[in-house]
């Protein structure tokens, strides 16, 4: 499969297993899961017909990990970033002491003042270095880093998780645990 169409296939995957699965006619269980066979049927449906390979390449695109088959290799779901309800059952864990969220400077004094938020995601996403984080900030225009001393964080009580892609999730970060990074 060529880059573009790996592209355009991720974008139209995200787009109805973490946003809108009814306009699939998709109904996402509990964890976010679907069937395979019926995400394939749907997708063929809906004009963007892809086989089961192409599924599993998309899947095993060691870039960013968005999807993931269950044990069973007969479901699948997005790794994070869902806006409907889902509980991905992550378990909690310890967070690195440092990581990063790459933002905008349009967004700087709002964060200053309330912390990061999750807007319109379940959590607020941070990165484990500031390669990933200056590409996170890169996709709305010029990145600004910032730090989070999530060592601190965690021991005042925030709970984090991990998914599966090495994103960190956490429920907000106060404006004291963020520090921002200059070039
Ligand atoms: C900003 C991509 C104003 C925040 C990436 C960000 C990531 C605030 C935007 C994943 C704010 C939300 C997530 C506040 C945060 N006031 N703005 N208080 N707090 N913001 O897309 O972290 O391609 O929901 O800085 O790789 O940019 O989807 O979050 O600019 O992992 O797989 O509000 O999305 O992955 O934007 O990106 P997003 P994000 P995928």
């Amino acid at each position: 499969m060529n880059k573009s169409r790996k592209v355009s296939l991720s974008k139209f995957l995200s787009k109805y297993l973490r946003h809108e699965p009814e306009m699939l006619g998709l109904h996402l269980s509990e964890g976010g899961w679907v069937a395979v066979a019926d995400l394939l049927e749907a997708c063929q449906r809906h004009g963007q017909a892809l086989t089961h390979l192409e599924l599993s390449e998309i899947v095993a695109d060691s870039d960013k990990k968005r999807f993931a088959f269950d044990a069973t290799g007969t479901l699948i779901r997005a790794q994070q970033g869902h806006s409907v309800s889902v509980d991905l059952q992550l378990a909690p864990a310890t967070p690195p002491a440092v990581l990063y969220h790459g933002t905008v400077g349009a967004a700087l004094a709002a964060i200053r003042r309330e912390g990061l938020q999750k807007m319109n995601r379940h959590h607020v996403h941070l990165s484990p270095d500031v390669e990933t984080a200056r590409r996170v900030g890169a996709r709305r225009g010029k990145p600004v880093i910032l730090a989070v001393d999530a060592a601190a964080l965690h021991s005042a009580g925030a709970v984090f998780y991990e998914s599966g892609n090495g994103v960190w999730l956490v429920d907000q970060v106060p404006p004291s645990y963020l520090r921002e990074l200059t070039d």
